[in-house]
C-alpha cells in the first residue's frame, strides 16, 4: 500500500439519483461502490480522513430545467453565465438524495452538502460555481494537515472534475482514481476533454491498483 499519510479520500456524490434508475443516472454509477468501500475500510493502512459529498438541492433549484420550463441538458444564460440545466435531482431529503445504500457511510469523517443555494449551483466540493463561496472543505483539510487528495465518485466529467481542479488550484497534490468514477459524457467525447484538462493542470490520473 502506498503511503497515505496526510491523505484524504474524497467520495463525490455517490447518491441514488446518479446511479441507474436515478433521476440523473450515470452509466455504471453503481459499479464503483464496492471498489470505493475497499478503499474506505481496507485491512491495512487507511486514509487520514474520508470525506463524502452530497449534491443537495432545494426544490425549484436554479440548475433544474423544470424551474425554467426548459428541457434537461439544455443551457441557459443565468447572470451572464451559460449554465447547464438538469432533470430535477438530489432534492433535499428525498430518496434520490440518499447515498447508495451499500456505501460505508459510517466510516466517513465529514459529509459536505453542496448545491444548497437556490440561486447558484456548486459542482465543486470546495467552492460554489462563483469560484469564491467556500463550502468549508478546504479549511477542514488544511486544519487536519491534509496534503494529498484522492478523488472518486460521480460524475467524473462534472463534480469530480470541478472538485479536482479546485483541489490542485488550492495546493493539494491531487489524484483521480479513474476506475472508481463514471461519466455523464454528453455530448460523447466530453469526458475525454475533461480528462485532458485535468492532466494539463497537473492532476494525477490513477487506478485503484495504485493502492494494492
Ligand atoms: C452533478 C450535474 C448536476 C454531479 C451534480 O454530481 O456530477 N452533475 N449536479
Ligand atoms: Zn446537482
Amino acid at each position: 500500500m502506498n503511503n497515505l499519510e496526510n491523505s484524504a479520500l474524497l467520495v463525490v456524490d455517490l447518491q441514488v439519483d446518479f446511479c441507474p434508475h436515478g433521476a440523473l443516472a450515470v452509466n455504471g454509477g453503481d459499479e464503483i461502490v464496492d471498489g470505493i468501500n475497499n478503499l474506505i475500510s481496507p485491512p491495512g493502512k487507511q486514509f487520514e480522513k474520508i470525506v463524502l459529498t452530497a449534491d443537495w438541492h432545494p426544490p425549484s433549484h436554479i440548475s433544474f430545467a423544470s424551474t425554467h420550463n426548459l428541457e434537461p441538458f439544455s443551457t441557459k444564460k443565468v447572470f451572464g453565465m451559460d449554465v447547464t440545466l438538469w432533470p430535477d435531482h438530489c432534492v433535499e431529503g428525498s430518496f434520490g438524495a440518499e447515498f447508495h445504500s451499500d456505501l460505508k457511510v459510517e466510516k466517513s469523517d465529514l459529509v459536505i452538502r453542496k448545491g444548497k443555494n437556490l440561486e447558484m449551483d456548486s459542482y465543486s466540493a470546495f467552492f460554489e460555481n462563483d469560484g469564491t463561496t467556500p463550502t468549508g472543505l478546504k479549511g477542514y483539510l488544511t486544519d487536519h494537515g491534509i496534503q494529498k487528495v484522492y478523488l472518486c465518485g460521480l460524475a467524473f466529467d462534472w463534480c469530480v472534475f470541478f472538485s479536482a481542479m479546485d483541489s490542485i488550484k488550492h495546493g493539494f497534490e491531487t489524484y483521480v482514481i479513474m476506475d472508481l468514477t463514471r461519466s455523464i459524457d454528453a455530448p460523447a467525447g466530453y469526458a475525454l476533454e475533461k480528462e485532458a484538462e485535468m492532466k494539463q493542470a497537473g492532476i494525477n490520473i490513477i487506478d485503484s491498483s495504485y493502492f494494492k
